[in-house]
């Protein structure tokens, strides 16, 4: 890994919303989700990963657990090991374990977040070399702590975010991104807690703060559709989006990143 560069993806994990999709989390007030959309909206989400050049590895739906289709909470991938979470919400903790065996497949030796500690993988952003971990109300110390653990023997620096206060995102990653090449995406009530020193900023415009959870996968940007500003300020920077229709996971407090596990 290298500073200033882009990691390369070839794999992702993806798990579709099940019929229960809309009795997960949420703190937004934007009405219950269509499942028949949200499906939708996944397969081209999945298409768009297929055409970044990832294969990609689709889990059956699992109604057990309304927020399951949010993969990217259950696992942390640095360099070439994986670390299972403890999801930090109490109806999100057994996501863990219904992914444990796909992990286990792709990463043998997979570590994973022990008790007390709790972390969701969406507070984690990996921008090659340093790994931000947001310390929410997902994730705790303990699981910061763990996490901070596995990423420095991969070779990697860790730097935690204080999040208290900070109410519009849920995690850490609903309010910045690392688009590869140096370039960071973050909104304005994030930055004074962000170390993000040597790197380039990409303030996110007033009113597009749901965009700020972009998705660089090679040698494309996944964004949320609807968000032109950002999507022309991305273009400026030499990165080349593609905008993803994501309107029922927002409803579910869902971004982009949350929907796969990249490696
Ligand atoms: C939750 O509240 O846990 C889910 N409804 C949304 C999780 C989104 N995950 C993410 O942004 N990494």
């Amino acid at each position: 890994m290298k500073r200033h560069g882009v990691t390369r993806f070839n794999s992702a994990i993806v798990r579709p919303p099940g019929r229960t999709f809309a009795d997960g989390l949420t703190s937004v007030p934007l009405g219950a989700p269509s499942l028949e959309l949200a499906l939708e909206q996944h397969a081209a989400y999945v298409a768009a990963l297929e055409r970044c050049g990832l294969t990609v590895t689709t889990l059956e739906p699992n109604d057990a657990f309304p927020d399951s289709t949010f993969v990217e909470d259950t696992a942390v991938i640095a360099g070439s090991n994986a670390m299972l979470t403890r999801p930090g919400a109490a109806s999100r903790l057994g996501e863990a374990a219904a992914i444990r065996q796909t992990i286990a497949r792709f990463f043998p030796d997979f570590e994973e977040i022990t008790e007390p500690g709790t972390l969701d993988g969406g507070d984690v952003c990996e921008a090659e070399g340093c790994v931000y971990i947001g310390l929410s109300e997902r994730t705790n110390r303990s699981g910061a702590d763990q996490l901070a653990a596995f990423v420095q023997k991969a070779g990697a620096k860790a730097s935690f975010v204080d999040m208290t206060g900070i109410e519009s995102i849920l995690h850490l990653k609903s309010g910045m991104s690392y688009a590869g090449d140096g370039i960071f995406v973050a909104i304005d009530e994030l930055l004074p807690r962000l170390d993000l020193s040597g790197g380039r900023v990409l303030h996110v415009p007033p009113g597009e703060e749901y965009g700020a959870n972009c998705v660089r996968v090679n040698d494309c940007v996944l964004v949320a559709a609807g968000y032109p500003a950002l999507e022309a300020l991305l273009r400026s920077c030499g990165l080349s989006p593609i905008a993803l229709d994501m309107s029922e996971y927002q409803k579910m407090d869902g971004g982009l990143s949350c929907l796969s596990l990249r490696f």
